[in-house]
């Protein structure tokens, strides 16, 4: 079943409103009152959707970012803003504020999420130049400024969260992942007892039409746990490594690595820096290899490795499609868009609209209006269209932009969607949810 596509302009328009709505001047909340405040992927999502319209603030977004970027190289999963704290847990409950690794000047979570960072560079890179000018100088300007930042992300990453150096990210916590309440983490989080956790309040569940679609209390208790467990070895990285109870090796994080570190390697080469520039392909081969060899030979899925108990982690969940987001051998990318194209996926005949669900619709851990496990989120499939054209893959990477904008629509720019129906849910005016529509708009 198709929907309507809306006339883009009416679309741009209303996706431009969302981003001066979430605008706090240098950073974006990624959603008006659920998220008040800059979060790591949503901001170089936004700021791929703003270089469609305003390069000079694109840049002021992740020039934000980068400045809550620790000394080790990490950059935190949220970038607190001091003017709001309607958000749990928010900086006090992270306790980041004596870790000597934090810049002083902004306060942040202690964990981070996946690297979509040097990608996010590239589009306001391309947007620049092609506007020329004042765009081209800023961006331009830009690049140099952040490639040593970046650089240290990704051997962070390549470091403190590869120790075994087998090619694949370990997280720590499920809010890692960006996928939080996924299938993915329910064996991991099975196995974790929590030990004390202070009294709490959620927030979260006051913005959203249905506390189901959000993920449960038992799912917080445990992600406050791990942040209990953080907090009392000062997120040191090597002392996180022997206390924390959630270590998995997430293979969609891997996979962006990847991804980015070629992209990283470019624009590296474009400033001249030719040792940095091979130092990054050399670490997108090694995440590549270590996404590719998770690939479950039965399923086609590649697969997270929970490394507390030794066992692989296979649901039915998006994440299998890593390898489309990795690149690398032609074969497997086009036995995984076959799968993706499949009546297990895009291809089910239920759908609203043919796109990605968060988990298969044939799984039994299929949930259509909760969060991780069901339903359809935008900026995914956006970061899927871009692998499929960076791969010559442009059938699909159409049918994803078309499907995408069929699904936006309906001008609510909603966190995630239901699949069957195509409801909106979660926050409306999404960040990251409008610039996916920018970008796909072109
Ligand atoms: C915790 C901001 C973030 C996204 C994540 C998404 C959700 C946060 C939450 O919102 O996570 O980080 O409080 O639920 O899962 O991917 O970055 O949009």
């Amino acid at each position: 079943m198709t929907g309507t596509l809306v006339d883009a302009g009416v679309l741009r328009r209303a996706a431009i409103d969302v981003l001066h709505r979430n605008d706090l001047g240098t950073m974006t909340t990624a959603a008006p009152n659920l998220y008040p405040h800059q979060w790591s992927w949503d901001a170089a999502f936004v700021a791929i959707g703003l270089s469609r319209v305003d390069v000079a603030r694109a840049v002021t977004e992740l020039r934000s970012l980068l400045a809550a970027q620790w000394s080790t190289g990490m950059i935190p999963h949220i970038r607190f803003s001091p003017s709001a704290d309607d958000y749990f847990p928010g900086p006090d409950r992270w306790g980041t504020d004596g870790v000597a690794a934090r810049p002083a000047a902004v306060r942040t979570s202690g964990i981070c999420q996946p690297p979509v960072h040097a990608i996010a560079l590239r589009h306001v890179l391309d947007r620049g130049r092609e506007q020329g000018g004042a765009d081209r100088a800023a961006a331009e300007a830009f690049a140099a400024e952040a490639l040593d930042g970046l650089l240290a992300w990704h051997r962070w990453l390549a470091t403190a969260r590869d120790p075994d150096g087998v090619g694949l990210v370990e997280i720590h916590h499920s809010w890692e992942s960006g996928f939080d309440n996924s299938p993915r983490w329910d064996g991991p989080y099975a196995r974790i007892t929590p030990g004390p956790v202070p009294p709490f309040a959620r927030r979260d569940t006051h913005h959203v039409a249905s506390a189901a679609e959000r993920p449960s209390n038992a799912e917080y208790t445990r992600y406050l746990w791990l942040v209990e467990q953080l907090k009392s070895v000062g997120y040191d990285d090597a002392r996180v490594l022997d206390t924390i109870d959630f270590r998995v090796r997430d293979v969609f994080f891997s996979a962006v690595l990847a991804a980015a570190a070629e992209v990283l390697a470019c624009i590296a080469d474009e400033l001249g820096r030719p040792d940095d520039a091979a130092d990054q392909i050399a670490l997108a081969d090694r995440f590549r290899a270590g996404v590719a060899s998770t690939v479950d030979p039965t399923t086609g899925l590649a697969r997270d490795y929970d490394v507390r108990a030794g066992a692989w982690v296979g649901p039915m969940t998006v994440a299998g499609f890593a390898p489309l987001v990795a690149g690398g051998d032609p074969a497997l990318l086009a036995a995984q868009r076959a799968l993706l194209r499949g009546s297990d996926w895009m291809g089910h005949p239920g759908l609203r609209h043919p796109l990605p669900t968060s988990t298969s619709p044939a799984s039994p851990d299929f949930r259509p209006r909760t969060y991780w496990r069901g339903p359809v989120w935008p900026f995914l499939n956006l970061l899927l269209g871009w692998a499929c054209a960076r791969d010559g893959a442009f059938a699909l990477h159409d049918e994803l932009r078309t499907a995408s904008l069929e699904q936006l629509a309906d001008l609510t720019f909603a966190e995630y969607y239901e699949p069957v129906t195509g409801a909106p849910l979660g926050s409306h005016d999404q960040a990251w949810t409008a610039a996916a529509a920018l970008e796909w708009l072109g």
